[in-house]
Protein backbone atom coordinates (compact mmCIF):
# COMPACT_ATOMS: atom_id res chain seq x y z
CA UNK A 1 0.00 0.00 0.00
CA UNK A 2 1.69 3.38 -0.61
CA UNK A 3 -1.66 5.84 0.20
CA UNK A 4 -0.48 9.14 0.07
CA UNK A 5 -0.11 10.10 3.66
CA UNK A 6 -0.66 14.20 2.10
CA UNK A 7 -3.87 14.98 4.08
CA UNK A 8 -5.50 13.81 6.72
CA UNK A 9 -8.52 14.21 4.85
CA UNK A 10 -10.58 10.92 3.03
CA UNK A 11 -8.23 8.46 1.47
CA UNK A 12 -9.70 6.46 -1.11
CA UNK A 13 -7.69 3.82 -3.28
CA UNK A 14 -8.50 5.72 -6.50
CA UNK A 15 -10.10 9.23 -7.78
CA UNK A 16 -10.94 10.13 -11.30
CA UNK A 17 -11.20 13.66 -12.51
CA UNK A 18 -11.70 15.59 -15.99
CA UNK A 19 -12.60 18.19 -17.94
CA UNK A 20 -11.45 20.81 -15.65
CA UNK A 21 -10.48 23.24 -18.21
CA UNK A 22 -7.67 24.42 -15.98
CA UNK A 23 -6.72 28.01 -18.65
CA UNK A 24 -10.05 29.59 -19.06
CA UNK A 25 -12.24 31.46 -16.72
CA UNK A 26 -15.07 28.54 -16.35
CA UNK A 27 -12.54 25.97 -14.57
CA UNK A 28 -13.45 26.31 -10.71
CA UNK A 29 -10.40 25.68 -10.33
CA UNK A 30 -10.67 26.63 -6.85
CA UNK A 31 -13.27 23.80 -5.79
CA UNK A 32 -10.70 21.20 -6.96
CA UNK A 33 -7.69 22.82 -5.33
CA UNK A 34 -9.93 22.58 -2.08
CA UNK A 35 -10.88 18.71 -3.11
CA UNK A 36 -7.25 17.75 -3.85
CA UNK A 37 -6.11 19.28 -0.80
CA UNK A 38 -8.43 16.95 1.69
CA UNK A 39 -8.05 13.97 -0.02
CA UNK A 40 -5.58 10.81 -0.54
CA UNK A 41 -5.56 7.90 -2.91
CA UNK A 42 -2.92 5.78 -4.49
CA UNK A 43 -4.15 6.00 -8.00
CA UNK A 44 -5.38 9.47 -9.39
CA UNK A 45 -6.23 9.41 -12.89
CA UNK A 46 -6.67 12.65 -15.03
CA UNK A 47 -8.91 11.87 -17.58
CA UNK A 48 -8.50 14.41 -20.38
CA UNK A 49 -9.08 18.57 -20.53
CA UNK A 50 -7.25 19.45 -17.45
CA UNK A 51 -5.75 22.17 -19.15
CA UNK A 52 -7.30 23.68 -21.99
CA UNK A 53 -4.86 24.26 -24.97
CA UNK A 54 -7.52 25.03 -27.82
CA UNK A 55 -8.45 28.12 -25.64
CA UNK A 56 -4.42 28.82 -25.27
CA UNK A 57 -4.29 30.03 -28.30
CA UNK A 58 -7.24 32.58 -28.24
CA UNK A 59 -7.55 33.64 -24.67
CA UNK A 60 -5.53 32.32 -21.75
CA UNK A 61 -6.85 32.88 -17.99
CA UNK A 62 -4.78 31.61 -15.20
CA UNK A 63 -4.55 32.40 -11.40
CA UNK A 64 -3.26 31.35 -8.24
CA UNK A 65 -5.74 28.29 -7.88
CA UNK A 66 -4.95 27.35 -11.09
CA UNK A 67 -1.05 26.83 -10.49
CA UNK A 68 -2.54 25.48 -7.16
CA UNK A 69 -4.23 22.56 -8.38
CA UNK A 70 -0.98 21.68 -10.60
CA UNK A 71 1.12 21.95 -7.55
CA UNK A 72 -1.46 19.42 -5.90
CA UNK A 73 -0.94 17.09 -8.75
CA UNK A 74 2.52 16.89 -8.36
CA UNK A 75 2.67 16.57 -4.74
CA UNK A 76 0.52 13.93 -4.70
CA UNK A 77 2.63 12.03 -7.06
CA UNK A 78 5.60 12.99 -5.07
CA UNK A 79 4.02 11.78 -1.91
CA UNK A 80 3.53 8.40 -3.76
CA UNK A 81 0.02 8.01 -5.79
CA UNK A 82 0.24 6.62 -9.18
CA UNK A 83 -1.17 9.21 -11.47
CA UNK A 84 -1.88 8.98 -14.98
CA UNK A 85 -2.48 11.44 -17.25
CA UNK A 86 -4.90 10.70 -20.47
CA UNK A 87 -5.02 13.79 -22.77
CA UNK A 88 -8.52 14.66 -23.96
CA UNK A 89 -9.31 17.04 -26.73
CA UNK A 90 -8.74 20.01 -25.80
CA UNK A 91 -5.37 19.24 -23.79
CA UNK A 92 -4.48 16.85 -27.05
CA UNK A 93 -1.13 18.78 -27.89
CA UNK A 94 0.22 15.91 -25.09
CA UNK A 95 -1.48 13.40 -27.46
CA UNK A 96 1.68 13.85 -29.79
CA UNK A 97 3.80 12.86 -26.87
CA UNK A 98 2.42 9.76 -26.43
CA UNK A 99 4.74 8.10 -28.64
CA UNK A 100 7.91 9.01 -26.51
CA UNK A 101 6.10 7.07 -23.64
CA UNK A 102 7.10 9.89 -21.68
CA UNK A 103 6.79 10.48 -17.64
CA UNK A 104 7.25 14.06 -16.49
CA UNK A 105 7.72 14.41 -12.55
CA UNK A 106 5.93 11.08 -11.91
CA UNK A 107 3.27 11.28 -14.12
CA UNK A 108 2.52 9.05 -16.52
CA UNK A 109 1.19 9.91 -20.15
CA UNK A 110 -1.38 7.47 -21.32
CA UNK A 111 -3.26 7.27 -24.38
CA UNK A 112 -6.03 4.99 -22.82
CA UNK A 113 -5.40 2.80 -19.20
CA UNK A 114 -6.78 -0.01 -17.72
CA UNK A 115 -7.97 -0.05 -13.75
CA UNK A 116 -8.44 -3.25 -11.90
CA UNK A 117 -10.18 -2.22 -8.75
CA UNK A 118 -9.67 -3.79 -5.17
CA UNK A 119 -13.10 -6.41 -6.22
CA UNK A 120 -11.27 -7.33 -9.24
CA UNK A 121 -13.26 -5.46 -12.51
CA UNK A 122 -11.67 -3.97 -15.35
CA UNK A 123 -12.14 -0.62 -16.17
CA UNK A 124 -11.36 0.59 -19.65
CA UNK A 125 -10.40 4.34 -18.77
CA UNK A 126 -10.54 6.85 -21.50
CA UNK A 127 -11.53 10.57 -22.46
CA UNK A 128 -14.35 10.03 -24.75
CA UNK A 129 -13.66 12.36 -27.62
CA UNK A 130 -13.24 9.26 -30.35
CA UNK A 131 -17.39 9.16 -29.76
CA UNK A 132 -17.98 12.72 -30.76
CA UNK A 133 -19.69 11.62 -34.12
CA UNK A 134 -22.71 10.31 -31.84
CA UNK A 135 -22.47 12.87 -29.51
CA UNK A 136 -23.11 16.25 -31.22
CA UNK A 137 -26.11 17.64 -28.85
CA UNK A 138 -24.65 16.88 -25.57
CA UNK A 139 -23.31 20.19 -24.56
CA UNK A 140 -26.55 21.84 -24.39
CA UNK A 141 -28.13 19.56 -21.87
CA UNK A 142 -25.51 20.74 -19.27
CA UNK A 143 -25.93 24.38 -20.01
CA UNK A 144 -29.57 24.17 -19.60
CA UNK A 145 -30.24 22.76 -16.03
CA UNK A 146 -33.80 23.29 -14.46
CA UNK A 147 -33.71 27.09 -13.76
CA UNK A 148 -32.09 27.97 -16.95
CA UNK A 149 -35.69 26.35 -18.44
CA UNK A 150 -37.65 27.84 -16.34
CA UNK A 151 -36.08 31.33 -16.78
CA UNK A 152 -36.71 30.14 -20.61
CA UNK A 153 -40.23 30.38 -20.24
CA UNK A 154 -40.45 34.12 -18.51
CA UNK A 155 -37.35 35.57 -21.63
CA UNK A 156 -40.31 33.50 -24.05
CA UNK A 157 -42.98 35.53 -22.97
CA UNK A 158 -41.26 38.84 -23.71
CA UNK A 159 -39.91 37.63 -26.29
CA UNK A 160 -42.57 36.75 -28.19
CA UNK A 161 -44.42 40.19 -26.87
CA UNK A 162 -41.69 42.12 -28.44
CA UNK A 163 -42.61 40.20 -31.49
CA UNK A 164 -46.52 40.75 -31.72
CA UNK A 165 -45.38 44.30 -31.06
CA UNK A 166 -43.44 43.92 -34.59
CA UNK A 167 -46.31 42.09 -36.14
CA UNK A 168 -44.23 39.16 -36.36
CA UNK A 169 -46.04 35.78 -35.53
CA UNK A 170 -45.72 33.68 -32.06
CA UNK A 171 -42.17 31.75 -31.75
CA UNK A 172 -42.06 29.17 -29.13
CA UNK A 173 -39.03 29.39 -27.34
CA UNK A 174 -40.27 26.52 -25.21
CA UNK A 175 -41.15 24.18 -27.59
CA UNK A 176 -37.31 24.58 -29.32
CA UNK A 177 -35.63 24.11 -25.75
CA UNK A 178 -37.88 21.00 -25.21
CA UNK A 179 -36.95 19.74 -28.96
CA UNK A 180 -33.20 20.91 -28.04
CA UNK A 181 -33.10 19.24 -24.29
CA UNK A 182 -34.34 15.95 -26.12
CA UNK A 183 -31.76 15.81 -28.36
CA UNK A 184 -29.39 16.15 -25.96
CA UNK A 185 -30.74 13.42 -23.62
CA UNK A 186 -30.48 11.42 -26.94
CA UNK A 187 -27.12 12.40 -27.34
CA UNK A 188 -25.82 11.20 -23.68
CA UNK A 189 -27.86 7.96 -24.26
CA UNK A 190 -26.10 7.30 -27.65
CA UNK A 191 -22.77 8.44 -25.85
CA UNK A 192 -22.98 5.69 -23.28
CA UNK A 193 -23.91 2.91 -25.31
CA UNK A 194 -21.09 4.04 -27.57
CA UNK A 195 -18.62 4.14 -24.84
CA UNK A 196 -20.34 0.77 -22.69
CA UNK A 197 -20.21 -1.04 -26.53
CA UNK A 198 -16.33 -0.06 -26.73
CA UNK A 199 -15.52 -1.17 -23.02
CA UNK A 200 -17.78 -4.73 -23.69
CA UNK A 201 -16.08 -5.30 -27.25
CA UNK A 202 -12.88 -5.67 -26.05
CA UNK A 203 -14.01 -7.97 -22.73
CA UNK A 204 -13.96 -4.93 -20.21
CA UNK A 205 -16.22 -5.06 -17.35
CA UNK A 206 -17.04 -1.44 -17.82
CA UNK A 207 -15.52 1.57 -18.80
CA UNK A 208 -14.71 5.20 -17.06
CA UNK A 209 -14.93 8.39 -19.23
CA UNK A 210 -15.48 12.17 -19.36
CA UNK A 211 -15.76 14.95 -21.93
CA UNK A 212 -19.43 15.40 -22.08
CA UNK A 213 -19.43 17.10 -18.73
CA UNK A 214 -22.62 14.60 -17.23
CA UNK A 215 -21.41 12.83 -14.46
CA UNK A 216 -22.98 9.34 -14.35
CA UNK A 217 -22.92 5.44 -13.32
CA UNK A 218 -24.87 2.78 -14.72
CA UNK A 219 -25.24 -0.12 -15.60
CA UNK A 220 -25.81 -0.27 -19.64
CA UNK A 221 -26.62 -3.80 -20.82
CA UNK A 222 -24.21 -5.82 -18.35
CA UNK A 223 -21.19 -3.42 -18.23
CA UNK A 224 -20.72 -0.51 -15.68
CA UNK A 225 -20.38 2.96 -17.25
CA UNK A 226 -18.93 5.61 -15.18
CA UNK A 227 -18.40 9.13 -16.04
CA UNK A 228 -16.69 11.77 -13.66
CA UNK A 229 -18.04 14.57 -14.72
CA UNK A 230 -16.06 17.74 -14.88
CA UNK A 231 -15.04 20.94 -12.69
CA UNK A 232 -16.87 23.52 -14.71
CA UNK A 233 -20.54 23.43 -14.40
CA UNK A 234 -20.38 21.29 -11.60
CA UNK A 235 -17.89 19.83 -9.48
CA UNK A 236 -17.29 16.17 -9.68
CA UNK A 237 -15.19 12.96 -9.05
CA UNK A 238 -15.15 9.19 -9.08
CA UNK A 239 -13.67 7.76 -6.24
CA UNK A 240 -13.10 3.87 -5.58
CA UNK A 241 -13.35 3.04 -1.72
CA UNK A 242 -10.69 0.69 -0.32
CA UNK A 243 -12.88 -2.36 -0.70
CA UNK A 244 -13.41 -1.56 -4.34
CA UNK A 245 -16.70 0.43 -4.19
CA UNK A 246 -17.36 3.22 -6.78
CA UNK A 247 -19.07 6.46 -5.51
CA UNK A 248 -19.48 9.62 -7.71
CA UNK A 249 -18.82 12.82 -5.43
CA UNK A 250 -20.64 16.21 -5.69
CA UNK A 251 -17.76 18.52 -4.03
CA UNK A 252 -19.74 21.01 -4.63
CA UNK A 253 -23.52 19.53 -2.75
CA UNK A 254 -21.73 18.23 -0.22
CA UNK A 255 -19.85 21.80 0.91
CA UNK A 256 -22.54 23.60 -0.01
CA UNK A 257 -20.19 25.51 -2.70
CA UNK A 258 -22.10 27.99 -5.21
CA UNK A 259 -21.24 28.61 -8.18
CA UNK A 260 -22.53 32.34 -7.83
CA UNK A 261 -19.75 33.15 -5.20
CA UNK A 262 -16.13 34.76 -6.85
CA UNK A 263 -13.58 32.45 -7.44
CA UNK A 264 -10.95 32.37 -4.74
CA UNK A 265 -7.97 33.20 -5.68
CA UNK A 266 -5.54 32.31 -2.95
CA UNK A 267 -2.68 32.29 -2.92
CA UNK A 268 -1.17 28.76 -2.53
CA UNK A 269 -0.10 27.15 0.57
CA UNK A 270 3.38 26.70 1.48
CA UNK A 271 4.95 23.46 0.14
MN1 LIG B 1 -13.28 16.69 -23.98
Amino acid sequence: MNASALSSGDRYRSIFISDVHLGTRGSRADFLADFLRRVSCENLFLVGDIIDGWRLRKSWYWDGSHDEVLRLILRHARAGTEVTYIPGNHDELFRNWLPLGLEIAGIRLRKEAVHVTADDRRLLVLHGDEFDSVVRYARFLALLGDGAYSTALVVNRWFNAVRRHLGYPYWSLSAWLKRQVKEAVKAIDRFETALAGEARRRGFDGVVCGHIHHAEMRDVNGVLYVNDGDWVESCTALVEHHDGRLELIDWAAVNRLSFLAPRRTAMPEAA
